[in-house]
């Protein structure tokens, strides 16, 4: 079976502020514990480094407590960013706050004019962009993302976020460029049509946050039938504890902005 590698040569991350104790949540089953956050998130980036990537760490942002799930702000495209306009009021600022290293990293920065996207909504293949309205991204910050997008040569898809779900991505991953990893409420929806779909096992929802970086897929600890059905189909499985992040409606995807520059700019 063939598993073509996606190629990332930079990812960035923020350290989690010791305010994400009152990170947003749609069920409060506790804050996480800022000491073990820092934990699990320095395993990551570890993670992420171990494939060879550039990764660099942000400061954390006390005044954003959500700020950790730095794929929320921004989408990075061709090396260039488009920043976002999340949906959240308390994380309406976070887009202004990361452009300025977006401007060091990146090959160019753009400002989504108008309406609201999270980055978590968008999953990008190597060819277009499926992006989920819910209850962070509407029509008309769609709408406005659409001729961005295109512009940097990639389609540009409305799909649905079912209203249960978070974003997009919450329930879906991309695992190479015709294969997607998703929930089974998510894939009946049809929106992978086209795609080779691989379901996450019963009980196993949360394992759909996952991300392909590089060689390996990083898969959330604790989900051993899905872990079992991604390395029966060919991939190589790297798990994570995520326990903190979960606690604030939080993944592995959320957790950084994943893009190639293939002449090493902005390799800071
Ligand atoms: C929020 O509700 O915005 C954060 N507590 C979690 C964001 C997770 N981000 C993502 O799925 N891309």
């Amino acid at each position: 079976m063939e598993n073509r590698s996606i190629t990332f040569t930079h990812a960035l991350c923020r350290a989690p502020a010791a305010s994400v104790t009152e990170g947003l949540r749609a069920v409060d089953q506790g804050d996480p514990d800022p000491m073990a956050f820092a934990r699990e998130h320095a395993a990551y980036v570890t993670a992420l480094r171990a494939t060879g990537a550039t990764v660099t760490v942000l400061p954390a942002l006390e005044h954003f407590p959500d700020s950790v799930f730095i794929e929320d702000p921004a989408l990075v495209l061709n090396g260039v960013a488009i920043m976002l306009r999340p949906g959240a009021p308390s994380r309406a600022g976070e887009a202004a706050a990361l452009r300025p290293d977006l401007v060091r990293h990146c090959a160019g920065v753009i400002d989504l004019p108008e309406g609201a996207v999270d980055g978590g909504d968008i999953l990008c293949s190597d060819t277009e962009a499926m992006v989920g309205l819910s209850a962070r991204t509407d029509r008309a910050g769609i709408a406005a993302l659409r001729p961005l997008v295109e512009d940097l040569g990639y389609r540009l898809r409305l799909v649905e976020t079912p209203p249960e779900i978070l974003h997009f991505k919450t329930e879906s991953s991309l695992l190479d460029p015709e294969t997607i990893l998703a929930t089974p409420r998510l894939a009946a929806t049809g929106c992978f049509d086209g795609y080779r779909v691989i379901e996450t096992a019963e009980g196993e929802a949360a394992a759909a946050n996952a991300i392909r970086f590089n060689a390996p897929v990083l898969l959330s600890a604790g989900f051993p039938h899905t872990a079992e059905r991604l390395t029966h189909a060919g991939y190589e499985v790297v798990e994570l504890a995520t326990t903190q992040a979960a606690l604030v409606d939080g993944g592995l995807s959320c957790m950084s902005l994943r893009y190639a520059i293939p002449d090493g700019r902005g390799a800071t």
